[in-house]
């Protein structure tokens, strides 16, 4: 008598396998560098107090079934996972409850592997990093003194965004729109300190011209180069009637004999100086107002222009032509000199502001055969014409050609010279805060800024009682007599440390680095390992980095690289961005909303391997979707039918069965390869339908299995130790091939009989099913003149060899 099959309850053996896979190490990943690699890297994540939502899991599933589909098909797979605990989200959480930030961080973390051991994601445990160990943050700090001692550190005073919220300082890249990045109802507003600064854009061009050699989604790249924001032309100097020199940055040097009128920005440090007495009042209450007003709102091609006379003029290098000099907010003081040639012909802001203030308007190229007049525009001539008003350059046609023909002109004459001007600054490193890698610096009366010396580093975070930010522009570190004071490290004679610490993007700057060999004592890394295991060969996470982190690390690899410690200049091969998951409501999730899904729920409804199906089925990777409550129930049954099917009694495969069954493989394997889990599955799908109607063999349940491993770890487990006990895990079986012969359809060659008598042989796919065999035979022209239309009573079909209609 048979044994009552076993119903599919995944409560009994997930966390038993998960238990067993960690006690057996089967994701320990091999130290030896002799197999091909993979390095598969998540972005390295702050394990917040909310813990994971189903949203972590459609970044970590696709790359834990990537991971271990890597590792059937014979690579050494480096899948590690880390915390990156400093910054500003650990502290205010600290903040909100009232307890020092390291106890959060811990007991996040703690939450963090709990939720992903759920999941049943293969990390390898004992590669483990926390940016907020001091044997990690030793190395932070270590990378900073590499940074200045090469002179890509410095100190330096500024006007610097500021968020009341975070009360501290930002970097440009965390300011959006105006708004904090945390804060995103929270206007940033500009103070002047002393901060630290790392010289970003000394590989500018370098970042820019590496974007060609990396895979990574067209949008990141394109977001990363307009950040960097690179413009040619020229720099060209206007003499003021007072005696000074003002230089400004031009796109369009071609156009300088239209240039009659000239403005600063607000803040250009020679608008105190050139200002008339008359104009005086006018220019310091503009300025005023300036300061209050937003970038955005200086920016806004909307907004009307406004601006004052100077009472100042200049003279026209080109055609020494004295021309007004005005101040205006839509010349900002961070970018390019400050200060512009305004030629309203030809450019939209110039032209709005001259027919406001009655300034001359005069075009330097026109249409071919154009009658038009400046009086006569309505708005300015962007492109397109033939130079004119524009002395020895008259009859030149407007382009690229002639902007270079005039930068060499300028340069010949000492008037000007070629110029590349980039967006980007640099990146602003000192946070006023607490919960950060302390900045590796000392003060001292005598000797100025001394960097601590390597042998003495970490320089250690101190516990405090208050860890609450100042508002005062300084770090609640400068509150703590016993951290702050210190011996020069050069004179041995009392100096202060800077009490600032590192932004959160300095740790994960370099921890792709760590992973291979995260408990490495002597160095930051260990070179034979990362000579192995980097670049990345797969990274992945959300679009939301792409001008902060991923520019970040990009220009410290560069940095590494220039110093001989890595033989990489690019950490990151492939990129690739999952979509967002929406709530069931198509809102973003949100514990204030109510519409937070947690794999904790999921899981325990309908297990693991549901949740991680329906994670990879429920859409294409890349694209945003909404949770539907309903989706891992779908999966379940699928399952549940994989889990049936296992039970059945086997039978031989047919070829169609032996055909679909090739295809699975030869499909499912390109499909994970490409990232395209939804079709994978579905592929699947469609071979245990094909299964449940035709049955198949013993080998062909087995090879199922080893393709669903991957996908649904713990029941493909369960099964294989069911069918083959004592054969050890089924996740160390190698990933199948397919036979090129028997994708192919067979065919075979049917004889047609009316009535018994043979009228045709028909070709037809091998096994195909009868009725579609009827279809072709009562297509055939030969068979159609013998039925004549009459009604078919009676087929009879031996499979693949014949078919006899019979007709009354
Ligand atoms: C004269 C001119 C004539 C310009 C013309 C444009 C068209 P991108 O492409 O963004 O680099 N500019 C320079 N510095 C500025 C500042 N601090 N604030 C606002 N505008 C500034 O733009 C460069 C152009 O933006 C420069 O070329 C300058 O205007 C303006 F037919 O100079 B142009
Ligand atoms: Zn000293």
């Amino acid at each position: 008598m048979a044994m009552a099959q076993p119903k599919y309850a995944p409560k009994e053996f997930e966390s038993k396998w998960q238990k067993s896979w960690e006690e057996q190490g089967l994701y320990r990943t091999a130290d030896s560098f002799d197999k091909p690699k993979f390095y598969c890297l998540d972005f390295f994540p702050y394990p917040s107090g909310s813990g994971l939502s189903v949203g972590h899991g459609h970044n970590y599933i696709p790359t834990d079934v990537y991971s271990r589909f890597k590792r059937m098909r014979g690579y050494n797979v480096l899948h590690p996972m880390g915390w990156d605990a400093f910054g500003l989200p650990a502290e205010n959480e600290a903040i909100l409850r009232q307890v020092p930030p390291a106890e959060t961080v811990a007991r996040n973390v703690a939450n963090y592997k709990r939720q992903l051991g759920l999941m049943g994601l293969s990390y390898d445990w004992t590669k483990e990093i926390n940016s907020t160990d001091p044997e990690y943050y030793h190395w932070t700090q270590w990378f900073f003194l590499l940074l200045y001692h090469r002179g890509l550190a410095y100190r330096a005073a500024g006007s610097q965004w500021f968020c009341p919220e975070c009360k501290t300082i930002l970097a440009n890249e965390q300011v959006e729109n105006g708004y904090c990045w945390r804060h995103t109802d929270t206007r940033v507003q500009k103070v002047d300190l002393e901060q630290w600064y790392f010289k970003i854009t000394e590989y500018a061009d370098q970042l820019l011209y590496d974007l060609d050699t990396i895979d990574w989604p067209e949008r990141i790249v394109a977001m990363q180069r307009n950040w960097i924001g690179r413009s040619e032309g020229a720099e060209v100097t206007f003499r003021t009637e007072s005696g000074d020199d003002i230089t400004v940055f031009t796109t369009r040097p071609d156009t300088l004999f239209g240039a009659t009128f000239m403005v600063l920005s607000p803040e250009h440090p020679l608008v105190d100086k050139i200002t008339t007495p008359d104009q005086r009042a006018a220019v310091q209450a503009y300025q005023e107002q300036a300061r209050v007003t937003s970038e955005i709102e200086r920016l806004s091609t909307e907004r009307e222009k406004t601006g004052v006379f100077t009472g100042a003029y200049a003279v026209n290098p080109v055609n020494d032509e004295r021309i007004p000099i005005w101040i205006a907010d839509y010349v900002l003081m961070g970018y390019g000199t400050g200060a512009i040639m305004a030629v309203p012909a030809h450019d939209q802001r110039d032209f709005e502001f001259a027919r406001k203030f009655g300034i001359e308007i005069r075009l330097v190229f026109l249409e071919p055969n154009s009658d038009m007049t400046a009086e006569r525009m309505t708005e300015a001539a962007i492109h397109g014409g033939v130079m004119c008003n524009s002395g020895r350059f008259d009859g030149f046609v407007e382009g690229p050609d002639t902007i270079n023909k005039f930068i060499a002109w300028l340069e010949e004459n000492g008037k000007g010279k070629r110029k590349v001007n980039y967006r980007m600054r640099d990146w602003l490193i000192s946070r006023q805060r607490y919960w950060g890698s302390p900045i590796p610096i000392v003060y001292c009366d005598k000797d100025g800024i001394v960097p601590v010396p390597e042998d003495q580093l970490p320089v250690m975070l101190p516990e405090v009682e208050r860890f609450e930010p100042t508002g005062t522009g300084r770090s609640p570190l400068a509150n703590v007599p016993e951290f702050v004071n210190t011996t020069c490290p050069k004179c041995g004679g009392p100096a202060r440390r800077e009490t600032d610490t590192m932004d959160g993007f300095a740790c994960s700057s370099w921890y792709f680095l760590r992973f291979p060999n995260p408990n490495y004592a002597a160095a930051a890394f260990d070179k034979a390992a990362v000579d192995y295991w980097l670049p990345v060969d797969l990274y992945v996470g959300g679009a939301e980095h792409a001008v902060m982190h991923l520019l970040y690390a990009r220009f410290w690899t560069k940095v590494m690289a220039d110093a001989g410690l890595v033989n990489f200049r690019e950490p990151f091969a492939k990129l690739r961005n999952q979509g967002m998951i929406y709530g069931a409501d198509g809102q973003k999730m949100s514990k204030s909303k109510g519409n937070v899904v947690t794999p904790d729920d999921v899981v325990d409804r309908y297990g693991a391997d549901a949740l991680r199906c329906y994670e990879l089925f429920m859409g294409p990777f890349e694209l945003d979707n909404a949770w539907d409550n309903d989706g891992p129930r779908g999966q379940f049954r699928f399952l549940n039918r994989v889990w049936d099917l296992s039970f059945a009694a086997p039978s031989a495969d047919s070829p169609a069965t032996l055909r679909l069954l090739h295809q699975t493989i030869r499909d499912v394997t390109e499909r994970l390869e490409d990232f395209r889990f939804n079709t994978a599955i579905a592929k699947l799908h469609e071979l245990v339908n094909h299964l449940q109607e035709h049955g198949c063999s013993a080998a062909t349940m087995d090879t199922l299995l080893v393709l669903l491993a991957p996908i649904a770890p713990h029941l493909t487990e369960e099964l294989w130790s069911e069918r083959h006990p004592g054969s050890g895990s089924i996740h160390k079986q190698p990933w199948p091939a397919y036979d090129e012969n028997l994708l192919v359809a067979q065919e075979c060659s049917i004889v047609v009989q009316v009535n018994g008598k043979v009228r045709d042989t028909i070709q037809a796919a091998l096994d195909l099913p009868q009725p579609e065999v009827e279809d072709l035979a009562r297509s055939s022209e030969k068979v159609q003149r013998f039925l004549n239309g009459s009604q078919i009573r009676k087929v009879i079909y031996v499979p693949n060899k014949l078919i006899n209609l019979v007709v009354g």
